[in-house]
């Protein structure tokens, strides 16, 4: 049990408050190091990757850990990644404004344009080429969508996650990375004033995690991670992006189960869980 007891103290540790912290970059070559996840198998081909926006709208964040100061909706954890925004990566740490608006003046991307089919302005994308582990056939990363539009805006700032051109990102019931209408289901509601995340976005979606799949015809892959306001370049949007790693996987591909996030009286039913977990890898060991 000792290896599961660890466990337990890394998910405790990884709830203790900590303050995020943006680090303003558009280079192509520090963004894409920084959505790896930690022994990503994934080789990114040298000088592939580009960035569009400016550098106020991207960059790499750490201590994305966001606790709600009351009520039961879930602690937002991330690892370390990129953050890529259609107004300013460094947004408040308080919710101060219900119209957080910077019309930064940055082209719209072709890609978001068509996947939303209205135009779009103030993109900050990271695109890039890479090569996959032997036998992988899908990649993966988990994000955090956060938007000025929800709940009161009808335009649809976007985000989509492309892999071999394909966007992946969609809710699980079907819908674009979106303020679409009927959204309410897919964000939490971060009201001005409530104090509810120490963010400045009034809607964030849960920890999701995308998984996008690889054309295996293709010896190099390529990945466009992109955000962008729709419509206008008011009330703005953002994507915190971490953990891209290369998988394999028998599904189609999108957005996976969101990760149970553990209320304390729990603690003893996941200490049992990661217990039977540490029993189940012995047993394959010693039928191995
Ligand atoms: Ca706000
Ligand atoms: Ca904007
Ligand atoms: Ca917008």
């Amino acid at each position: 049990m000792k290896k599961s007891l660890l466990a337990l103290a890394a998910l405790c540790a990884v709830t203790a408050a900590n303050a995020l912290t943006v680090t303003n970059s558009n280079d192509g070559s520090v963004l894409a190091n920084a959505v790896l996840g930690a022994s990503s198998s994934l080789m990114i081909v040298g000088g592939s990757q580009t960035v569009t926006g400016n550098a106020s709208q991207s960059g790499t964040y750490t201590g994305f850990n966001l606790a709600p100061s009351s009520g039961s909706t879930p602690t937002l954890n991330l690892a370390n990644g990129i953050v890529l925004s259609s107004g300013t990566a460094s947004v408040s740490d308080t919710n101060t404004s219900n119209n957080t608006s910077v019309s930064v003046g940055t082209p719209g991307l072709a890609a978001l344009t068509t996947l939303s089919g209205t135009d779009t302005f103030d993109a900050s994308a990271l695109s890039f080429s890479f090569t996959a582990g032997a036998g992988q056939n899908a990649v993966s990363a988990s994000f955090v969508f956060g938007t000025e539009e929800f709940p009161t805006q009808s335009v649809t700032d976007i985000f989509g996650f492309f892999v071999d051109g394909v966007n992946y990102a969609k809710f699980a019931d079907g819908s674009l990375i979106s303020n679409a209408p009927g959204g309410a289901t897919n964000f939490i509601s971060n009201p001005v004033g409530a104090g509810l995340y120490g963010i400045e976005y009034n809607g964030l979606t849960n920890v999701l995690t995308v998984t996008g799949l690889l054309d295996t015809t293709l010896d190099t892959h390529t990945l466009t991670i992109g955000l962008a306001d729709t419509s206008d370049r008011i009330f703005d949007s953002g994507v915190y992006v971490a953990g891209l790693i290369g998988t394999t996987t028998t599904g189609g591909g999108g957005i996976g189960p969101i990760p149970a996030i553990p209320e304390p009286e729990t603690y003893a039913l996941m200490l049992a869980g990661l217990g039977l977990v540490g029993w189940a890898a012995r047993r394959r060991k010693a039928q191995a």
